[in-house]
């Protein structure tokens, strides 16, 4: 036997079922389901439903602007803000978020504005905020990219000697791409302070997950990868919230890579231009309503007797004065030059971008002048 085989520790092997602290009807969980974690205590559940609260009312708000014209397109996370929120809540104010399209809420619940949030989706070609002011990496279209450059910037990190953890948000469409494969691979090998976030929302697009792959979990793959992986019930912002900020703190003191998977449910369509009653049906749907992420954490603060209506109300009010200043902000066309798509491509001139650039103009100068091609 190999040294190497012989000195390897027995792995942290996902649970059977979903690690739980707070179960759907909003009853503290104990005994083995908790797999050893502690729940936060209350004034900190508290927080994460305000800004859970916060977030949905963003998320709602946003969906609605689109439908009216105002955004090009906007992949709704509702139902999926107990990842969201307790990812962001569990990262210091150093470390680095790299997100995808699906994640505008954890963009806005780290701080950056709705303006700046959705300058993308509205169609234009810049990011609309300054990642390295708020440490978020640009949402991630291609998918699993953000994978690597997580790991890229949790090994600059560890080999600068700084105490920077790097969370990237994936996917369960996108653990079937080699970028994710590759990132959990070396993030393995370098142990690099990194925390992979495996949102399971059980569809990409129209794919359910039992087509994508035929592991029983996402977490298990992290055996084979070398790290620890957690399965973990993605709707219970309680559970989220200890075994992300338990996996960020182990990566911060050396201890490597994490694999979490958070089993939750995307409740609306993927993006406005989706219609899901076309691939999965209403009792599902009813089924996943019921496990709402909110719903079962206001239960169990309302009960603790932290949740009072005063404290309800100014939640509400919080909510309320976002959705203003997202429809605020959202309520002028921007002014978009479609040239500038050009402008800061290459330093120097490229003659095949010039040709393309003369053509684009020719062809709005046509189409302001009436004309039809
Ligand atoms: C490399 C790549 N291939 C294909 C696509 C097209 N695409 C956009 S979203 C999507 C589904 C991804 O599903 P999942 O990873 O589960 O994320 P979710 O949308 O459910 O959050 C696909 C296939 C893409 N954006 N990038
Ligand atoms: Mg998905």
């Amino acid at each position: 036997m190999s040294d190497r085989v012989a000195t390897r520790e027995e792995p942290v092997r996902p649970t059977l079922l979903p690690i739980s602290l707070i179960d759907g009807a909003g009853v503290a969980v104990n005994g083995k389901r908790t797999a050893g974690f502690a729940r936060p205590d209350d004034q900190l559940l508290l927080g994460l439903y305000r800004k859970m609260v916060v977030a949905r009312r963003f998320d709602i708000q946003v969906s609605a602007l689109t439908r009216q014209g105002r955004l090009a397109t906007y992949p709704s996370a509702l139902g999926q803000e107990a990842c969201e929120i307790s990812a962001v809540a569990a990262l210091a104010e150093g470390d680095w978020l790299f997100p995808t399209y699906r994640d505008t809420v954890a963009l806005v619940s780290r701080g950056v504005t709705p303006a700046e949030a959705l300058t993308l989706f509205r169609g234009d070609w810049h990011l609309g905020f300054d990642p390295g002011h708020y440490r978020i990496a640009p949402q991630s279209t291609p998918l699993a990219t953000q994978a690597l450059h997580a790991v890229g910037l949790a090994t600059a990190a560890k080999l600068k000697g700084d105490d920077t953890v790097a969370l990237t948000f994936l996917g369960d469409g996108s653990t079937s791409e080699g970028d994710a494969h590759e990132a959990f691979n070396f993030a393995a090998v370098w142990q690099a302070p990194v925390v992979f976030l495996v949102q399971n929302n059980q569809y990409a697009i129209s794919v359910p997950v039992a087509k994508q792959t035929h592991a029983r979990t996402f977490a298990d793959k992290a055996i084979g990868y070398g790290m620890p992986g957690y399965f973990v019930d993605g709707n219970d912002a309680a559970a989220m919230f200890a075994v992300i900020s338990a996996s960020v703190e182990r990566a911060r003191a050396g201890g490597g890579p994490t694999l979490i998977e958070g089993l939750t449910y995307r409740v609306e369509a993927h993006t406005n231009s989706d219609d899901p009653t076309r691939y999965r049906g209403k009792a599902e749907e009813t089924t996943w309503r019921g496990l709402d992420p909110i719903a079962r954490l206001e239960t169990y603060l309302t009960k603790a007797g932290i949740l009072t209506a005063g404290v309800a109300a100014d939640i509400t009010a919080e909510a309320e004065a976002l959705a203003s200043a997202t429809r605020d902000s959202m309520s002028e066309s921007p002014v978009l030059d479609p040239l500038e798509l050009f402008d800061h491509v290459y330093v120097n001139d490229r003659p095949a971008l010039l040709e393309q650039r003369a053509f684009l103009e020719r062809e709005l100068a046509a189409t302001e002048a009436g004309g039809h091609r």
